[in-house]
């Protein structure tokens, strides 16, 4: 029961522009954008999704941008995701299209839209993977996502993916050790970029020690591969592509089920904490009993008490209340 049964149709008809009001929708957590995906819950899960990340600067928008060319020259169609791209592309190789973005690219094939975190409202994870469902509903076979590697936010949106790519490139202090906890345990492929740059070999093979210590990337068998390219020269990029498909073969051999029902229950969670916020916060009063409480001078861990066991009491409540109806 749609009110927008158009944009769903457009969508699924093939009209960019549907898909860039879908995903305005779902970068705004417009009520609309949950109408139009329940529409197409069957289409959700055919294209495969790929979480770029790194730390910044490292070449990733390069090597996304070299990604799309290699997908492209497969005729593989390709949906892009970057969340805050940090000084809009600049000095990436994707420059070029940024002009292009929101649907306008001149290869029908190609769609790559930027999103801002801090524009959104809500959480960037759910609003990001949304949008790659939106892609994936659309018909986009392969979709790229590009994150900045710092925060849980981050991480979350990559955990979304079925192959994460780690993108790294040598340079000041960050050996193994500088490199930000976390990263390396999300990698399903690790890329050295800049192999052109002096320390992209010492580099490769800290990585390619830290793997066979098993501190990162060992999932049920995976072993990282650690992959070195220069994305800005266009070398390497096969090798990267073969281990991106190596992963995805991998998982389709029998783990792709469970990897996928495992993030599709992160989505869920995250939906339903964002639903949660908005529902108690605004619509039950949460803001202006919290405030009173506040006003009151009780400490902000007894206002949150008050609160949490207010809703634990009206949901024994009603489940007692239920099950007396019997
Ligand atoms: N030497 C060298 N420079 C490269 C290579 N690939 C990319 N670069 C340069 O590295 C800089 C950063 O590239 P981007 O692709 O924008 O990096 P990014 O990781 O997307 O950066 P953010 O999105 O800002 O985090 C640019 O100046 C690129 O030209 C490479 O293979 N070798
Ligand atoms: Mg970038």
């Amino acid at each position: 029961m749609s009110e927008h049964p158009g944009v769903l149709e457009r969508l699924l008809s093939g009209d960019v522009t549907a898909l860039a009001r879908a995903i305005t929708w779902a970068e705004a957590g417009d009520a609309r954008f949950q109408r139009v995906l329940s529409g197409a819950n069957e289409r959700v899960g055919k294209g495969w999704r790929v979480g770029v990340t790194g730390p910044p600067g490292a070449g990733k928008s390069t090597l996304v941008n070299e990604m799309i060319g290699a997908h492209r020259a497969a005729d593989r169609t390709v949906g892009v995701i970057a969340v805050d791209p940090s000084s809009p592309f600049t000095g990436g190789a994707l420059l070029g299209d940024r002009i292009r973005m929101d649907g306008r690219s001149s290869d029908g094939g190609v769609f790559i839209r930027s999103m801002a975190s801090r524009g959104s409202r809500g959480g960037i994870a759910r609003a990001t993977v949304d949008a790659v469902d939106a892609m994936d509903v659309f018909g986009f076979q392969e979709l790229l996502v590009e994150t900045v590697g710092v925060g849980q936010a981050e991480y979350d949106v990559v955990g979304a993916a079925d192959t994460v790519l780690v993108v790294l490139c040598p340079g000041a202090g960050d050996g193994v050790q500088a490199l930000k906890a976390g990263i390396l345990e999300v990698a399903d492929v690790l890329c050295v970029n800049k192999a052109d740059l002096p320390g992209a070999e010492r580099l490769v093979s800290d990585l390619e020690e830290a793997v066979e210590l098993r501190a990162v990337g060992l999932r049920d068998g995976w072993i990282t591969p650690v992959i070195s390219c220069s994305a800005g020269k266009a070398e390497g990029i096969a090798e990267v592509m073969s281990a991106l498909a190596s992963h995805r073969e991998w998982l389709e051999e029998g783990r792709l089920r469970e990897h996928r029902s495992v993030r599709r229950l992160a989505q869920v969670r995250r939906a339903v904490a964002e639903a949660l916020d908005v529902e108690l916060w605004e619509a039950a009063g949460w803001r202006d009993r919290a405030s009173h409480l506040l006003e009151n001078g009780k400490a902000h861990y007894d206002v949150v008490a008050d609160l949490i066991n207010g809703l634990r009491d009206a949901v024994r409540e009603k489940t007692e209340g239920s099950t007396k109806e019997r």
